[in-house]
């Protein structure tokens, strides 16, 4: 898998300097989820792909920005689902976003993922890689040409930072009620919209709760298992911490039935989860 991660790295200086320096408008196109794509979105979708076709390892690719599965090498190990840039719209504000990426093996689901990586590209670039052999998930950061490894990230057991995803006036009673106590019991607010700042936030500032949830206008949530939830959440598992659905089931025992599937998901301490699980009556 190293060979995976030395792209990824080439791939996350290509698309931060791209970020840096490109156009940020519209490509007039949408993605398999129908979302209008950013200029942005396609190219890193493009530097990626390219940059992956020399990766003999990789079987095939599955991209947000992409309808189906692309194979690139029919005697590859590895499928890699990969959210190019994900919160792209964030860009023309000056945001940080972020790529994520889930290496799996003989399947497309929960139990088949063997790695995730995801960058943050904001006043610094960072990487996090996560493996089933690492005891915890890897911090690296890029100075200069290089990415230099920082630390080992491990969540509190309870934190004080709270990402409230989602539409507040389509949430639930119950998970109104909940986040409510949360703030109630001192929580800080930090959420910029941007699916991987906010979670490497909570995960580097000791612990807390990040959710979005199912809501009336989107039941089963947002965030798109292959490529965004399930890469995180063996991230928080690996960082100490846990991540859920709405029903209490760990995320990685999901088995998505479209590569484009959603799902609702809770990523946090161990604390945070637990409450969370109580309260939803899971
Ligand atoms: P909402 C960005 O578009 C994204 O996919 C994630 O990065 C982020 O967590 C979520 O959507 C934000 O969605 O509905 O809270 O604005």
């Amino acid at each position: 898998m190293q060979s995976i991660f030395e792209a990824i790295k080439e791939c996350a200086k290509a698309i931060d300097t791209a970020i840096k320096s490109e156009d940020l408008g519209f490509a007039k196109s949408a993605n398999a989820s129908g979302e209008d794509q950013l200029k942005l979105d396609v190219k890193s979708d493009l530097i990626i792909e390219e940059r992956f076709k020399s990766v003999g390892v990789i079987k095939d690719i599955i991209s947000e920005e992409k309808e189906g599965i692309l194979e690139l090498h029919k005697d590859g190990i590895y499928s890699v689902c990969y959210d190019p840039l994900d919160g792209s719209s964030l860009v023309d504000v000056n945001l940080s976003v972020g790529s994520i990426f889930g290496i799996y093996k003989d399947g497309l689901d929960g139990k088949s993922l063997v790695a995730s990586v995801y960058v943050v590209y904001g006043p610094r670039v960072e990487m996090s890689i996560a493996t089933l052999e690492d005891a915890r998930p890897t911090l690296f950061r890029l100075m200069g040409d290089d990415f230099k490894k920082i630390a080992s990230i491990e969540l509190q057991t309870k934190g004080k930072l709270c990402a409230p995803g989602g539409t507040q006036q389509y949430w639930s009673h119950i998970h109104k009620s909940f986040i409510d106590s949360l703030f109630a019991e001192g929580y800080r607010l930090r959420y910029s919209g941007g699916m991987v700042p906010d979670l490497h936030q909570i995960l580097l500032k000791g612990g807390g709760l990040f959710s979005y949830p199912g809501t009336d206008d989107k039941p089963k949530g947002k965030l798109r298992q292959l490529f965004e939830v399930l890469p995180f959440a063996l991230i928080y598992e690996k960082a100490g911490g846990a991540a859920i659905n709405d029903k209490g089931e760990r995320l990685l025992t999901l088995k998505p039935d479209h590569i484009h599937d959603t799902t609702p998901c809770f990523f946090g301490s161990k604390s945070e989860i637990e409450a969370l699980k109580s309260a939803y009556g899971v």
